[in-house]
């Protein structure tokens, strides 16, 4: 398997996360988004969506970080990522794709370019944007994971799941742009337990070989 993915890319460290905990060899491709080198031709034969990251397997190209996690668990079910009961999943689903597709879109790279390229924006108004939707998305987790969580180290229960997957990723984003994670204590206690797991370490942006 090979992995397209750039060290700071949320979606390419989801999947580097779900990679590790289900034990599997891949090769990494980084593909610095930088210079735009999603945008090139020979990437975009691979992944006509132009986005990070595609996982390149039995010469199939998967895009899409969820599908694909859905592919790794669908094809390697042991650890699941996903509960057992069809209203457990549902409910991890929900808090995973909260963050998938409602808050990291707005917040994507190409999002923010626009924002001050076309749209002629400043920094601090990039920024302002930014934290307001790392705000609004966390505000309704924070409430999800105090309900659903069954130690304060998980979003949902007592094991990972896809929804912890999608929520360090996030969680490190949000540092990056120095949002104020106050609010927030369940959502940082629960990264805080994640981020010390050995298959969540190895996957952190700064221990990829492409970080600079
Ligand atoms: N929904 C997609 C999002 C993929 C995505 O937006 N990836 C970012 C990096 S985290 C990217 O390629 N950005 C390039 C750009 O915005 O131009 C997924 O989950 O894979």
């Amino acid at each position: 398997m090979k992995l397209y993915t750039y060290f700071r890319s949320s979606a390419a460290f989801r999947v580097r996360i779900a990679l590790n905990l289900k034990g599997l060899d891949y090769e990494s491709v980084s593909v610095d988004l930088r210079p735009a080198a999603h945008r090139q031709q020979d990437y975009l034969a691979l992944n006509p969506q132009g986005l990070i990251p595609a996982l390149s397997v039995g010469g199939s190209v998967i895009g899409q970080s969820l599908a694909v996690i859905e592919y790794l668990e669908e094809t390697h079910p042991s650890p699941p990522l996903l509960p057992r009961s069809p209203r457990d999943r549902a409910q991890v689903r929900s808090m995973a794709l909260a963050i998938a597709c409602d808050l990291h879109p707005l917040n994507n790279l190409r999002v923010l370019k626009y924002l001050r390229a076309q749209l002629g924006q400043e920094e601090a108004a990039v920024d302002t944007w930014y934290r307001h939707w790392i705000a609004e998305g966390f505000r309704g987790l924070e409430e999800e994971a105090r309900r659903a969580s069954g130690d304060g180290r998980h979003m949902f229960g007592t094991e990972v799941s896809l929804a912890d997957v999608c929520l360090v990723p996030q969680v490190f984003n949000a540092r990056r742009f120095k949002c104020n994670l106050q609010p927030f204590p369940t959502l940082l206690a629960i990264s805080a337990h994640l981020e010390t797991l050995p298959a969540f370490a190895r996957a952190a942006p700064d221990a990829q070989p492409d970080a600079s």
